[in-house]
C-alpha cells in the first residue's frame, strides 16, 4: 500500500490511479471546486484555435460531473467564466457565451435523469440574455433534484462578491435591521453567493498555475489545495480520483474529516 501511495505521488509516468472503489471506501470531499485552466494552451499545442480548447474542455465538464455524482460529491463548483475574462478577444467571449447552451442542449436531459441540480454564482446582469436564459431554464428544470449540485461560477469574481456583501451589510446596519455587533464570520458567509452551500473541502487547479485568480477567496480559508500540470481538456476521471485520494490521505494524517 505504501509503495502504491508513493507511486501516486510521484511522476506521471509511474502513476497508478486509485480506483473509484478505493476512494469510495473513505470519506469523499463534500464540495469540490475546480479552476479549469489550460484550454487555450491545449489548443495552441495542437495549432488549433483557442475555442477548440474551450469546446474540448466542455466535454470534460460532462465526464467529471458524471464521476463526481457517482462518487456522491454534494457540490461541484466550476470556474467557467471570471469577471476578468471579459478582457479576452470579443470573438472568444462570444464563443464562450454559447457554451452553456450547447452544454445544456445536449446534457440537460441526462442531468435531470441523474438527479443533478444546476446552479450558478456570479453577476448575471452582464451575461448575454441567450446565455442567461439557458442557464436559468436549467436551474428551474433541476430545482427539485436532490443529487449533486453543479454550481457554475459565471461572471464571478471573489472581490466583487465580497464588496457586494459588505455594501449589503452596511445598508442593513444603517437601516437598523442589523446590529453592528452581530457582524461575524458566520454572518458574512450568509451575505456571499455561497450562503446555501458549504465551503469547498478540496480545490483543484489544472495547467500548472498556482494562483487563486480571484476565486472564492473567503470560502477557501480552510480548503485543501491540489494542483496538477495536466491541462483541463486532458483532465480525466483518474486525475479526479488522485486528487480525492490525496485529500483522503491528508485527512487520515490529522485524524478524520
Ligand atoms: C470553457 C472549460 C460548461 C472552461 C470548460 C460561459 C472554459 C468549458 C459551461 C456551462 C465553459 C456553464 C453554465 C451552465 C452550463 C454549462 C461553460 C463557460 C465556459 C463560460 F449552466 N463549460 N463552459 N461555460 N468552458
Amino acid at each position: 500500500m505504501l509503495d502504491k501511495l508513493k507511486r501516486w505521488n510521484n511522476k506521471k509516468e509511474n502513476v497508478i490511479s486509485p480506483t473509484k472503489e478505493d476512494v469510495m471506501s473513505k470519506p469523499i470531499p463534500k464540495h469540490i471546486a475546480i479552476i479549469m485552466d489550460g484550454n487555450g494552451r491545449w489548443a495552441n499545442k495542437r495549432a488549433l484555435p483557442r475555442i477548440a480548447g474551450h469546446h474540448e474542455g466542455m466535454k470534460v465538464v460532462r465526464r467529471i460531473t458524471r464521476t463526481a455524482n457517482e462518487l456522491g460529491v454534494e457540490v461541484l463548483t466550476l470556474y467557467a467564466f471570471s469577471t476578468e475574462n471579459w478582457k479576452r478577444p470579443k470573438q472568444e467571449v462570444e464563443y464562450l457565451m454559447k457554451l452553456p447552451e450547447e452544454f445544456l442542449g445536449t446534457f440537460l436531459p441526462e442531468l435531470i435523469t441523474q438527479n443533478v441540480r444546476v446552479q450558478m454564482m456570479g453577476n448575471p446582469e452582464e451575461i448575454p440574455s441567450h446565455t442567461r436564459r439557458a442557464v436559468e431554464k436549467a436551474m428551474v428544470d433541476t430545482k427539485d433534484n436532490t443529487g449533486l449540485i453543479l454550481n457554475f461560477a459565471l461572471n464571478y469574481g471573489s472581490r466583487d462578491e465580497i464588496t457586494k456583501a459588505i455594501k449589503e451589510i452596511a445598508a442593513d446596519v444603517k437601516s437598523g435591521h442589523l446590529p453592528e455587533d452581530e457582524i461575524n464570520d458566520q454572518l458574512i458567509s450568509q451575505y456571499l453567493m455561497t450562503s446555501k452551500i458549504n465551503d469547498p473541502d478540496l480545490l483543484i487547479r489544472t495547467s500548472g498555475e498556482y494562483r487563486l485568480s480571484n476565486f472564492m477567496l473567503w470560502q477557501l480559508a480552510y480548503t485543501e489545495f491540489w494542483f496538477t500540470d495536466v491541462l483541463w481538456p486532458d483532465f480525466t476521471e483518474n486525475e479526479l480520483l488522485e486528487a480525492i485520494h490525496e485529500f483522503q490521505a491528508r485527512h487520515r494524517r490529522y485524524g478524520g474529516v
